[in-house]
C-alpha cells in the first residue's frame, strides 16, 4: 500500500549526529564543539547584556533557546547543545550560585555534613523547569535535521564546585573532603546523582535526542577513587536513564582520565567517549574500533591561531577517523578569543573531507 504524500512528509529526517552515535561511520563526519553558543560570537554578547546576569540567561527560555540556536545558524553544526551550566544543579538544591565577571562561579562552599545538611533537594525544581522550557522550545525550532544534546555535569566535577565554592586547579577542597569524610562526601554524590537523574529524564521528555555527561576534573583522581566518585555515580545515571529510554544515546566526557578511559566507557556503558585533547589519535581510532563512538578532539587554542597547523592537525584527523563512528569536535570547550571566521574555516575543512573513498 502506497502512503500518502502528506504523510511521507512529515518522517523526521535521519540525524547524522544521532546515526553516529548509535554506530554508523559517516563521511564527512558529523560535527559540533563544545560550548558553541558563547562569547566568541558578537550575537550571544548582545544577548548576554540584554539578560543581566548569567543564570538569568540560563533561566529564561526564549534567550537561551535564542543563543543555542545562534551557531546553529551561522555554521549549520549537525547538534546544537542546550544553553544552560552544569552549575544550576547546585543552584537548584538551593546552594545558590553567582557569576562574577570576568571570574567564574560564586558559591557558599560546603565543607561538613552540616552544611550539607543545609541542601534542599527538590525546592528549586522550578528553576529547572524552566531550562526544560528551553529544551522544548529547541525541539520545536531546530531544523529537524539537527539534533538536540541534553546535558549535565558528573556528580564528581559538580561537588568540586561546590565544595571549593569556585572553580580550582587541583579540585583540592574536593578531594581531601572526600578523602576525611567519605561517608558525608558519598551523600553529597547521591545527592547530586539523584537530582541528575531527574533532570535528564526531564530533557529527554521534553525533546532532548541525545545526552552527554561532563565530567571536567575526573583527570584528578586516583584509580580506586575515580571508580568510586566518577565511574559509580555515572554508571547508575546511565542505568537509570538506559531504563526509562533505551533508545537515547549517552555520551561521556572523562576528562583527564587517559588510558583509564577504556574503563571508564565499559563500566559506565556510555554510547560514546567525547575525547581530550591529549588523546592521541591512534587511541581515538582503537575505542571506536571497539563499538563506541568517538568524539573530539582538536586543541580549542589551534581554532584560535588558524592557519597551516590547523588545516594540518583537521586533515590529520579526518583521515585517522575514517571508517569508525566519528563526530568531529574540540578535545575542550572553544574559547572566548575565538576568531568566528577560524570556526567557519573548521567547518569547511571538515565537510569538504572526501566520501565514499
Ligand atoms: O559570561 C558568560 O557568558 C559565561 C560563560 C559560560 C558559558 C557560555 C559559562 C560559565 N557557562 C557557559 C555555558 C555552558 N557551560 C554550556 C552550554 C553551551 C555550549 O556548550 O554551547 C555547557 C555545556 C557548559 C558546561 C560547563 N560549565 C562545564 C563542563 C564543560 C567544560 O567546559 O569543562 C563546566 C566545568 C562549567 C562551569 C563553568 N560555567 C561557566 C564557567 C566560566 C565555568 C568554569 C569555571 C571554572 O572552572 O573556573
Amino acid at each position: 500500500m502506497h502512503e500518502p504524500a502528506a504523510s511521507t512528509a512529515t518522517v523526521a529526517p535521519p540525524q547524522r549526529f544521532i546515526e553516529v552515535l548509535k554506530g554508523s561511520a559517516l563521511t564527512p563526519p558529523p560535527m559540533w564543539l563544545m560550548r558553541q553558543a558563547g562569547r566568541y560570537l558578537p550575537e550571544y554578547r548582545a544577548v548576554r547584556e540584554q539578560a543581566g546576569s548569567f543564570l538569568n540567561l540560563c533561566y529564561n527560555p526564549a534567550l537561551a533557546a535564542e543563543v543555542t540556536l545562534q551557531p546553529i545558524r551561522r555554521y549549520g553544526f549537525d547538534a546544537a547543545i542546550l544553553f544552560s551550566d552544569i552549575l544550576v544543579i547546585p543552584d537548584a538544591l538551593g546552594q545558590e550560585v553567582r557569576f562574577v565577571e570576568g571570574e567564574g562561579p560564586r558559591l557558599d562552599p560546603i565543607r561538613n555534613a552540616a552544611d550539607l545538611a543545609r541542601l534542599k533537594p527538590g525546592d528549586g525544581a522550578g528553576k529547572l523547569d524552566r531550562v526544560l522550557e528551553t529544551v522544548a522550545r529547541l525541539r520545536q525550532d531546530l531544523p529537524r535535521e539537527t539534533a538536540l544534546i541534553g546535558f549535565c555535569g558528573a556528580p564528581w566535577t559538580v561537588a568540586t564546585y561546590m565544595v571549593a565554592g569556585r572553580g580550582s586547579p587541583d579540585q583540592a577542597d574536593a578531594r581531601m573532603f572526600a578523602y576525611t569524610d567519605p561517608v558525608a562526601f558519598a551523600r553529597l554524590i547521591d545527592t547530586v546523582t539523584e537530582a541528575s537523574i531527574g533532570y535528564l529524564d526531564g530533557q529527554v521528555k521534553a525533546g532532548a535526542g541525545a545526552l552527554q555527561i561532563f565530567d571536567t576534573w575526573a583527570g584528578v583522581l586516583p584509580d580506586t577513587e575515580l571508580e568510586r566518585w566518577v565511574v559509580a555515580p555515572t554508571r547508575r545515571i546511565v542505568k537509570e536513564l538506559k531504563q526509562r529510554h533505551p533508545n537515547v544515546p549517552i555520551i561521556g566526557f572523562p576528562r583527564g582520565v587517559g588510558a583509564g578511559a577504556r574503563h571508564y566507557r565499559h563500566a559506565t556503558r556510555v554510547d560514546a567517549l567525547s575525547c581530550d585533547t591529549a588523546t592521541p589519535l591512534a587511541e581515538m581510532r582503537a575505542l571506536a574500533g571497539t563499538g563506541t563512538a568517538v568524539q573530539g578532539n582538536l586543541d580549542p587554542l589551534l581554532l584560535v591561531a588558524g592557519g597551516p597547523l590547523l588545516e594540518a592537525r583537521v586533515r590529520e584527523t579526518l583521515e585517522a577517523m575514517q571508517g569508525v563512528p566519528f563526530i568531529f569536535n574540540l578535545g575542550h570547550g572553544i574559547v572566548p578569543q575565538t576568531p568566528p571566521e577560524n570556526v567557519a574555516r573548521l567547518v569547511e575543512l571538515v565537510r569538504s573531507s572526501p566520501s565514499g573513498s
